[in-house]
Parts: C-alpha cells; sequence; structure tokens
C-alpha cells in the first residue's frame, strides 16, 4: 500500500485522494469540484488556450518544415502543455529561474520566448537567440527571463537548478528554481543528488517530473522500482511531493499554485509529478508505432490536454466552437508568417564557430606587478592565503566541497580556516557527491557568485566529468556568449606520493580536450597563489590543479607574493634559460628537469627549462621560441605517454618548428599502467631523474 507523506499533506491536503490512492502512482483525477476552469476569469483562461495551442500549433509547422527539408530536428511537447501552462501563469518574470528540459515549449512561451525566437532556432539561423544555430532545436533560454542555456544530457538540469536554489537562499532573495524533467530522467544520479542536497538545505527548487510514462521506448514500469517517481522520492526528509493530472489545466495550476506556496514559506523544495502524455513520437528521428501499441496511442489522443481544455472552455461557457476555431485559424496564420519570415534569415557565418570559446573580453587585470619578497611560504599556504585574500576582497567569492569547512579545512589544509574566518554561509561542507559539487557550482555562478570548489582528489573528479563536459565547459558557447559559469575547481593531483591507483592520479590531458575550460597548474608558491587569484578573478570556468606532492615541500617554496600579484593565466614561464636543449614540462617535474639541468651543466651543456604553468589554453608560442634557439627538446611529464597532454605538445612543436630540429622531439612520462602503491613500483612507473638523464643524452647525441 503506498505511503502517505505527511508533508504532502501538508502541501496540498485536497490532493490526498491521489496521494493515497492504491494505484501505486498512476494518477488519479484531483477532485474536480475543488478546482475547474471557473476558478480562472474568461480572458486569462482564453489566454492559456491561447499559448497552449500555439506550443501545439509550433510543433506542427516544425515538423511541417522538417518535411521541406528546412531544419534538421525537432522533439516537441504535445501532450505536456497543460502542466507547463500552469507553471508558466505562475512564474514570476524575472525574480523565479527556470532550468528547463527539451519538452518545455509551452512553458517557455508562457514566460515570453515568441514564436519566431523559436522558429529562428529550429531553423538554426544565425540570429537565434538561445544558441546562434549551435545547439539542437528546442533548448529554449533567456537572460531576461532567468530561462537558463539548457544541455542535450538528460539529467543536466537537476544540480545547477538546486544551485540555483541553494543560491537565491543564500542571497535571501525571493523567487524559486523550476527545474522540469520526464519520467527517465529521474533515473539519473544527479535527481537524487539533487534531491538529497536541495532537502538538506531546504532549497527553493520546484521539481517538476512530467511523466509521460515513457522514456523513447522504455515504459516507466520497466524504468523506475515500483514505476513511479512520486513513490521514489518518498524517503527525502524535508521534500514535499504532489502528484497531479498534468493533462488538466486548472488541477495543474492548483497544484503548482500549493507547491509554490509551499516553497515560498521557505519550508523547502517540492517534487510535483504531472502525469502528461506523449502525443508525438520521442522526437522527430523516432517512430513509436514500431513499439507503442496502437491502443495505447488512441487512448492518449483522449486525454489530449488542449482538447480537453476545449470542452471545458465550452462547458465554463467561455468560448463556443467557432470562437476557438478563430483563435486557432489566427494562430495558425501568425505562425506560417513568423516561419516564412524566419526561413528567410541568413546562417550562422562559419567564422563565428570560434568565438565565445572561452571568455573573449578584457580582465582589466594587470598581472606581476610587483616581485615576490615576504617570507618563504609553502604550496599550500600559499593557496590558503590566496583564497582568504581574495574572500576577503569579494563577498560573492564562496569555498565549499567535502570536508573543507570548521577544524579539517580540507583533507590537504588547504581551506583552513576559512569558515571560522568568513562564516559557514562562505566555506561549508558539501554532500559527499562530486557531481553536486561542480553541478551546483553553475547555479550559484548564475546567481553572481565565484564559487571556488574542492573535488577532494583528483581520482575522484569522475562523477563530475558529466557536468564539466555538458554543462559547464559548454556553457557560454552554447548560449552563444549570452550566459556564462565562472567558477574556479581546485583539484589536488599527482603522484609520487605512494598514493596508489586512485590518489595518484594525472588528469590534465582527459580536460586538456574539452573546448570552454581552462586548465592550471602551478608548480611553486608564488605561481600558486598568482595564478589562483587570476582565476577567482576570471570569467571562465578554471580547473586548478595543485600537485600533492609539491604542497609542502621545500624546493616548490618562494617568497610569498603580496595580495595584488596576479600571474597571468595561458603564459608559460622560462624557469632558467639555456640554448642547447629545451625541457618543456610542468607540474612536480620542473623540479626534476630542474635536478637533470644542474647535472648537465656540469657537463658544460646547457638547459633551457620551460614551465607551461597553464595547459589549456596552451602557450605554444614560447614553446616554439625555445625550441628554434636550442634545437632538440624534451616533453616531460607524469601522466601516462600515451595519449598524455605531452602528445600534444610534441606534435605542435613538429608541425610548427620542424625545420628548426636537429633531433626527434622526445617524450619522457609515466607508463601507461595505472599508479601502483609499492614505492619500487611507484618508481618503474613515474619518470626519475635517470631518465630524465638519460633521454637529455640520446636527445643531444643525435
Ligand atoms: C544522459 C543522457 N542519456 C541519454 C540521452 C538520450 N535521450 C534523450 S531523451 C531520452 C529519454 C528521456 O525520457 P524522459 O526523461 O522520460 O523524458 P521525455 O522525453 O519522455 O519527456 C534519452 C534516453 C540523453 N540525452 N542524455
Ligand atoms: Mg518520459
Amino acid at each position: 500500500m503506498l505511503q502517505t507523506s505527511p508533508l504532502a499533506m501538508e502541501v496540498a491536503p485536497e490532493l490526498q485522494t491521489q496521494i493515497t490512492s492504491p494505484t501505486r502512482g498512476h494518477c488519479v483525477d484531483l477532485a474536480p469540484e475543488m478546482v475547474t476552469l471557473n476558478n480562472f476569469s474568461k480572458d486569462t483562461a482564453l489566454n492559456a488556450y491561447r499559448t497552449m495551442y500555439t506550443a501545439r500549433r509550433l510543433d506542427e509547422k516544425m515538423l511541417m518544415l522538417l518535411k521541406q527539408n528546412k531544419g534538421f530536428f525537432h522533439i516537441g511537447g504535445a501532450g505536456h502543455e497543460a502542466i507547463q501552462m500552469a507553471l508558466g501563469m505562475q512564474m514570476e518574470i524575472g525574480q523565479d529561474w527556470a532550468h528547463i528540459y527539451y519538452r518545455d515549449l509551452c512553458l517557455s512561451l508562457a514566460m515570453g520566448i515568441t514564436p519566431r525566437e523559436v522558429l529562428l532556432h529550429h531553423l538554426a539561423k544565425a540570429d537565434d537567440p538561445f544558441s546562434g544555430g549551435r545547439q539542437m532545436s528546442e533548448h529554449f533560454c533567456s537572460k531576461t527571463l532567468n530561462i537558463v542555456v539548457p544541455s542535450a544530457e538528460v539529467g543536466s538540469q537537476f544540480l545547477p537548478a538546486t544551485g540555483l536554489g541553494l543560491a537565491l537562499k543564500h542571497k535571501k532573495e525571493k523567487g524559486l528554481a523550476y527545474v522540469g524533467c520526464g519520467d527517465g530522467a529521474t533515473s539519473q544520479g544527479s535527481f537524487f543528488e539533487a534531491l538529497n542536497w536541495a532537502s538538506r538545505d531546504k532549497a527553493p527548487v520546484l521539481f517538476v517530473v512530467q511523466d509521460n510514462g515513457i522514456a523513447i521506448s522504455v515504459p516507466v514500469s520497466d524504468q523506475t522500482a515500483g514505476g513511479s517517481a512520486f513513490k521514489l522520492a518518498a524517503g527525502f526528509e524535508g521534500l514535499a511531493r504532489i502528484e497531479v493530472d498534468g493533462t488538466d489545466l486548472a488541477k495543474s495550476y492548483a497544484a503548482v499554485a500549493a507547491a509554490r506556496k509551499h516553497i515560498l514559506e521557505g519550508k523547502g523544495p517540492v517534487m510535483l509529478v504531472a502525469h502528461t502524455v506523449r502525443l508525438l513520437p520521442h522526437s522527430s528521428s523516432d517512430n513509436h508505432t514500431k513499439y507503442r501499441p496502437k491502443a495505447i496511442l488512441e487512448a492518449e489522443k483522449k486525454r489530449d490536454p488542449i482538447t480537453r481544455l476545449e470542452i471545458q472552455l465550452i462547458e465554463a461557457g467561455y468560448a463556443t466552437e467557432d470562437i476557438l476555431h478563430d483563435i486557432k485559424k489566427q494562430i495558425n496564420k501568425d505562425i506560417d508568417h513568423e516561419a516564412h519570415w524566419a526561413a528567410k534569415q541568413p546562417d550562422p557565418d562559419p567564422v563565428s564557430l570560434n568565438s565565445h570559446v572561452l571568455f573573449d573580453g578584457d580582465l582589466g587585470l594587470e598581472y606581476e606587478n610587483s616581485v615576490p619578497n615576504g617570507p618563504d611560504i609553502v604550496v599550500v599556504d600559499a593557496i590558503n592565503n590566496a583564497l582568504k585574500e581574495e574572500m576577503a576582497r569579494d563577498k560573492n567569492v564562496i569555498v565549499y566541497g567535502e570536508d573543507v569547512a570548521d577544524g579539517k579545512g580540507g583533507v590537504f589544509t588547504a581551506t583552513r580556516e576559512l569558515s571560522k574566518m568568513f562564516g559557514h554561509d562562505r566555506c561549508f561542507n558539501s554532500p559527499l557527491a562530486e557531481n553536486s559539487i561542480i553541478g551546483t557550482a553553475v547555479g550559484f555562478s548564475l546567481l553572481g557568485y565565484k564559487p571556488v570548489v574542492e573535488i577532494q582528489f583528483a581520482d575522484y573528479v569522475w562523477p563530475g566529468i558529466q557536468a564539466i563536459r555538458n554543462m559547464v565547459s559548454t556553457f557560454r558557447w552554447r548560449s552563444n556568449n549570452l550566459f556564462e559559469c565562472p567558477m574556479v575547481i581546485r583539484i589536488p593531483t599527482g603522484g609520487y606520493i605512494h598514493g596508489g591507483l586512485c590518489h595518484s592520479q594525472n588528469i590534465e590531458a582527459f580536460f586538456a580536450h574539452m573546448p570552454g575550460l581552462v586548465v592550471v597548474m602551478p608548480s611553486n608558491a608564488a605561481d600558486a597563489k598568482g595564478l589562483l587569484k587570476t582565476a577567482i578573478r576570471s570569467k571562465d570556468p578554471i580547473l586548478f590543479l595543485e600537485h600533492k606532492f609539491l604542497y609542502r615541500q621545500p624546493v616548490a617554496k618562494t617568497p610569498e607574493p603580496d595580495e595584488n600579484y596576479l600571474v597571468p593565466i595561458g603564459k608559460a614561464k622560462v624557469i632558467q634559460e639555456g640554448k642547447d636543449l629545451t625541457i618543456v614540462t610542468y607540474g612536480a617535474l620542473v623540479y626534476k628537469a630542474m635536478n637533470v639541468a644542474r647535472a648537465l651543466e656540469k657537463q658544460g651543456t646547457s638547459v633551457e627549462i620551460i614551465d607551461i604553468r597553464t595547459i589549456l589554453p596552451f602557450d605554444a608560442e614560447t614553446v616554439l621560441e625555445s625550441v628554434k634557439k636550442t634545437n632538440r627538446v624534451m616533453v616531460l611529464h607524469e601522466d601516462h605517454e600515451f595519449m598524455g597532454f605531452g602528445a600534444e605538445i610534441s606534435a605542435q612543436i613538429t608541425q610548427r618548428a620542424f625545420r628548426y630540429l636537429d633531433a626527434p622531439v622526445k617524450r619522457v612520462a609515466g607508463t601507461f599502467t595505472p599508479s601502483p602503491f609499492s614505492d619500487v613500483l611507484e618508481k618503474a612507473s613515474l619518470p626519475q631523474d635517470q631518465d630524465i638523464l638519460e633521454a637529455a643524452k640520446e636527445l643531444l647525441a643525435f
């Protein structure tokens, strides 16, 4: 028997019949006498109908355009219009936030997106206001309407929306964050992570599951334990639930109103499950007659929210069939006109492809305007001081992650004293969930915060990789510069510490493959402090890789730079000049290169060492300049040689300075094995001084 959540009753007593229904999550109509169309004025009801029909007609029109070989793809909201209209009618524009999903056309229209914009987007035109032709159809967004640029990744919306809710609460601002999804999306881990964090912090988040009973071809009964996302969420203390027939406008309106009231009274998040129908195939690339029985398709048509509303409008005395016919005729005509106009608009200029991968404006920062001359400091303390100074400078800088607060101050003490100095509002522990840490940072960033989050070990960044790849790194580009999500993701990385397989990984090559991301890796205290401060003042998502081995190494100590000292991102540093051989390296291996250079110097060879400092964007110019001078080059790093970042450096040198080379580019790097624990095995897996020396001699003798 289905358990009733006491909270659910508190939210919407009128929905109890449904929630306590023994129908195991399948929708039972609300008591119809309680909420009917007569609760709306005639104008309100007819305007809702107009928007819902516009959404429907746009779906039809876009499918027609596809048949005419205009446009490339369509995914429709037909059958979902009522719940979306109910939401759209109640969103406080400019105050609330919406993290929509791809079926949210009607909601987007109700919030203020126009058919013209939808059509420009559908046809991927230059003036597509959502992405300039970069994203697939149905990725609506708007800066002024607070509709966040979505990603096609199912589930990617939950944690940014939770971050928005957390940020709204943090700022003590009114409003809520809506997040939409389908029934299938509730199988994603990020759904549960989002419910957990939003519930933990009583964040004002409205989760709306538009349950059309199917995810492409998989029925919800095969998708979800118990066949219902509503039941599934029962265990989250602090979460309220409502279930409603999402094909009925008035009932949906009442459910949304109850949810909003609960949230805006500060009682925490609500999950609203709205039962809808999917009247179209999953998308224009799908033919659902192959997997959906005819009887089901016919039954779904009977629950068409628009037909249903038409009947109700007539029953309420708000319209006649003739009036509805005229409304539809006018909308059809308007949409035809807009589509005709949109089709004639220019396509994007291919040159525009490269714009807005990263922030392309001027940050207005002054770099290296003093010489570090404070007392000597180790890397981890320099990082801690950079955080303290930046948090004192800008109240929007917040720090969170696992174990970062209170007495622990991070497992490496990089966040020591921050929660004591700035309070738990500014430095707090996250749940132990890396995807959550990165996903919520998007939401904080949207509200003007500068999240500086910590991933405890590089080896555990992988749960967050979906968020980094499909949400964070493409945020600016995919919205054609409409949105940005600057953040700093600090990650202790690297080996030489007997960390074994899961505390030694080098991750830079993976992330160097992601346009839209900046990847920084300092090798000494002054650079660590200066680069971190620059990263915090930048406008891109930045992976700040901190080598664990260097945290307290005396060799990596430097005089501490002052609080205005900033190091430019994307600029390599010539550690020492030389004329016979260049070693291009970064991180912990800078010091091994220095050891070898000293040994070679005794034999009369002068070595130039370049610490690239930033992996992405890579400063090829400094490297090429050096190679042109020394004519011999070694690329040295501790990550696997195979497909390591050295492969890219070597390729660039070979392509761009081949004529200057007196020997093939030599790579010295880690073995293509996981990281071992034993001292003997670890030494065998990572470059040692002797390996570097031998490679240098080979190069010099060539
Ligand atoms: C992470 C991820 N996996 C797979 C897909 C491909 N995909 C797109 S929509 C979809 C089904 C989603 O179903 P549901 O959440 O029920 O939403 P609906 O489409 O029914 O509204 C799938 C598998 C994707 N976009 N993202
Ligand atoms: Mg579905």
